[in-house]
């Protein structure tokens, strides 16, 4: 082998021959742009040999792939995970260190490709990564959004949302694909099953390289952007407007909205476009469309790719000429159903009306899979009940779960305690039914990006400890459990913790003007803004303490100073959740200006919350914040991050915490609050009376008369204090004990040095099980079936 990166002197020859090639400049009058795309440039050309090989073994060897379908993959920055993946990372430093360069500082000029909202499209990514890096054929397929998810800014304590302009510059690692476009129609009628008059949109394909952790393996992730159809000669401004908007923007996660028939235009066109590029590849490579679930699995992540069911029927049975019967058992052998979410308010629908209007054919055959799904349940003494619950229409809307369930060979949930909701209450309706189709795949994060990239400093104390075979089979990490006592070890820990607070304080006052104290603990949480997961009980808490630090010396002189950190985005017309962040801005504008509390206590909001602010936040962390209501949170991917990097959970038994306290040890983690369980019996006897906290216990009631004081307006908050004591549907009051206790409990924890560094190094020795390498050799060997690229 012979190439650039062989060495530091050819790729620095290779890399002033670019960079005079791209920018006609010499390396000491670039700008850090420039100097980056030279990089990314060269870097993604160089990847081109390995992706023609990966393509050409997995075409010559007619493999089976799996084709992730996702609204959502949110990828972050590729540079520097690219480089370390494909093994050239150390190289490349080492040349720009000759020349006086940071790798990182170059890192921090790629725009962060945001196409999602939160943990379903990171979790898309991380499987993009382990899939690639287990040398196994899966490629995703999205939309290329001109606007990711929005640029969040804090101004008056309030969220502002800017457009995210990640194109602005272009994007090195996509190539588009002109001769692999397809023409997608919308609107129309319907004639003897013919769409008559359709509004045809081009959807042209942008492939961005997936690279495999040094193993020679190169997939993509397919993104579909739109443009005029070919097929007219002249195009009005309205038509023009409407081709454009289509892949506009990312939609944000946002269950209280209206479906909008823009986002089921979204759906289709991803959809129809994903479908017909497998098929036209399966045709190519002279197969037969019958062999079809033999050459594919569709993944479809949330109810978001539906239509590729109905889409898929429609091209076996209108452009194939197959029955319907082959046709559904073609579709039920090659689609697959991930489930993200419990909240039964939150599950996908679709207005009829909107719905026929958009798509018309689609109707008509979700319309036939209805009525025969019906038949089905009446053939097996279903009660009309039943039946009506289960249907694939019902109550003027299209019901894009059950069209899921009923079409696919499988359907997962995300945790153990998710999959086992589902089950049993959720859609125990439909586990009666298909009980064979039910499975649990616990997600998992990709370790290469969320350990070695991004806490170099743990990844070598760990290599030093144990070698650096784990890095591969992450299980290893477990050797690491014998020296959870050994002294040297535990200040080797506290020694990486405290670079990385330093790293992120100094980002902080950077970005904020607050300057943390490094000695504090650092107690974070970061993820969407949702009631379920309840940022309000946090502060809630927060309130209680500062209070009390002020009027308490006893309890001032045993406090271990903390420092709070809250990053979040809320949904631009989820009022209650904007509330919460104008109250947390609020509340941490008096509490960081208090003298008397200064030194112990400390509030930031961190603006912009995304992935890139992530890789700092986590390994900071030494407490991790995951305190959903018992059985809201399907998972949670956050809370594995934490604890690989050595944080401890302050949490409830929810999603996959239940498996973090399982695998690391209940006594290294602080658990508190209600259980599922509870949770669901609460509900179901409807006897929950928030006001009875409130009147009983003092804290409550000096909490929010100190709310009522942070506006000017003594009634500000009130929408957020009224539903407390009216309704607190998320028991934000009933936790409220249990969760100061927690807290008192592991602040009390941490001044115990010996017990608080053997937790967190037990914390990263237990935390093997969730890589999504794990979660993705499941999914293989569960569901795909796929044999790996070996070269
Ligand atoms: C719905 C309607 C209209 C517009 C947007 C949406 C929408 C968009 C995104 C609805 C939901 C989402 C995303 C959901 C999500 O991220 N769920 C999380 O998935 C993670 C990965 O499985 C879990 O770890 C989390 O527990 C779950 O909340």
């Amino acid at each position: 082998m012979n190439h650039i990166f062989e060495n530091k002197e050819t790729f620095k020859g290779a890399y002033v021959l670019a960079l005079n090639h791209l920018f006609a400049k010499k390396i000491e009058n670039a700008t850090l742009y420039e100097r980056y795309a030279t990089l990314a440039s060269i870097l993604d050309t160089h990847l081109k040999t390995d992706y023609r090989s990966t393509t050409e073994y997995v075409e010559k060897n007619n493999l089976k792939k799996t084709i992730y379908f996702s609204m959502e993959f949110l990828m972050g920055r590729l540079i520097t995970s690219n480089l370390m993946n494909a093994g050239y990372a150390s190289v490349v430093k080492e040349a720009f260190k000759d020349w006086g360069y940071d790798l990182n500082e170059i890192e921090q000029t790629e725009s962060d490709a945001g196409l999602g909202n939160g943990g379903l499209g990171r979790l898309a990514a991380c499987f993009l990564d382990s899939a690639a890096s287990l040398s196994l054929p899966l490629y995703g397929n999205s939309l290329r959004y001109q606007h990711g998810f929005f640029v969040q800014k804090i101004e008056n304590n309030k969220q502002v949302e800017y457009p995210d302009n990640w194109l602005e510059r272009p994007f090195i690692w996509e190539e588009k694909k002109e001769d692999e476009a397809v023409e997608v129609p919308f609107f129309g009628y319907v004639e003897n099953i013919r769409l008559i008059d359709p509004v045809w949109v081009r959807a042209i394909p942008y492939d961005v390289k997936v690279v495999g952790a040094q193993n020679g393996v190169v997939t993509h992730l397919r993104l579909w952007s739109t443009e005029p159809s070919k097929k007219y000669h002249y195009q009005d401004q309205a038509y023009l407007n409407m081709v454009k908007n289509i892949t506009d923007s990312l939609y944000p996660d946002d269950s209280t909205e209206d479906g909008k028939l823009l986002r089921l235009q979204q759906q289709y066109l991803f959809s129809a476009a994903g479908i017909k590029s497998a098929i036209n590849e399966h045709k190519r490579l002279g197969r037969d469309v019958r062999s079809l679930a033999d050459y594919y699995t569709f993944q479809i992540n949330d109810t978001h790719p539906t239509l590729i069911i109905p889409e898929l029927m429609r091209v076996l049975m209108d452009e194939e000429g197959l029955g319907y019967d082959e046709a559904w058992q073609i579709v039920n052998k090659t689609c697959a159903y991930t489930n993200h979410t419990i909240l039964a308010e939150a599950l996908e629908k679709w207005n009829i009306k909107i719905f026929r209007r958009l798509l018309p054919r689609i109707y008509e055959i979700i319309a036939e899979m209805n009525k025969r799904f019906i038949a089905e349940l009446v053939s097996k003494g279903y009660s009309q009940e039943k039946i009506y619950r289960m249907q694939l229409i019902g109550v003027n809307n299209v019901r894009m779960a059950n069209i899921c369930i009923n079409a696919s060979f499988s359907v997962n949930g995300v945790a153990a305690l998710h999959t086992d909701i589902l089950k049993k209450i959720e859609l125990n309706d439909f586990y009666q039914l298909y009980p064979e189709k039910f499975n649990n795949k616990t997600n998992g994060i990709t370790h290469r990006r969320w350990l070695l990239h991004i806490n170099p400093e743990l990844t070598s104390i760990i290599d030093s400890l144990l070698g650096s075979k784990w890095q591969k089979d992450l299980s290893l990490i477990k050797g690491l459990e014998k020296y959870a006592n050994d002294a040297k070890v535990q200040s080797q820990i506290k020694d990486m913790k405290l670079t990385k607070k330093r790293i992120l304080i100094k980002r902080i006052y950077e970005d904020t003007g607050v300057m943390l104290n490094e000695n504090a603990i650092f107690d974070i949480q970061i993820k969407r803004l949702h009631e379920y997961k309840r940022q309000l009980l946090n502060i809630l808490h927060i309130i209680y303490l500062y209070l009390r630090l002020k009027k308490d010396a006893e309890f001032k002189k045993n406090f271990h100073p903390q420092n709070f950190i809250f990053g979040a985005k809320a949904a631009p017309s989820y009022h209650m959740a904007k509330g919460i962040i104008e109250l947390i801005n609020a509340a941490s504008k008096v509490i960081n200006n208090d003298k008397d509390t200064n030194e112990l206590l400390k509030v930031v909001f961190v603006e912009n919350y995304n992935v890139t602010y992530a890789e700092f936040l986590f390994p900071a962390a030494d407490l991790s914040e995951q305190i959903s209501t018992a059985s809201k949170e399907a998972s949670g991917t956050g809370n594995m991050k934490f604890m690989l990097n050595g944080a401890v959970t302050i949490g409830t038994m929810d999603g996959a915490n239940v498996e973090i306290v399982e695998q690391a040890g209940k006594e290294n983690a602080v658990i508190f609050g209600m259980s599922a369980e509870e949770v669901t019996t609460l509900y179901k006897n409807n006897g929950y009376k928030p006001r009875k906290y409130y009147d009983e216990d003092k804290r409550l009631r000096d909490i929010f008369e100190f709310i009522r004081t942070l506006n000017s307006n003594p009634t500000h908050f009130d929408f957020i204090l009224h539903n407390l004591l009216n309704s607190d549907y998320f028991l934000v009051m009933a936790d409220f004990a249990s969760y100061v206790e927690a807290q008192a409990k592991a602040n009390k924890l941490y001044q115990d040095a010996k017990t608080w560094w053997r937790m967190s190094i037990m914390n990263i020795a237990n935390a093997g099980f969730f890589t999504s390498d794990r979660t993705i050799a499941q999914y293989n060997e569960d569901i795909w079936h796929l044999t790996p690229i070996t070269f």
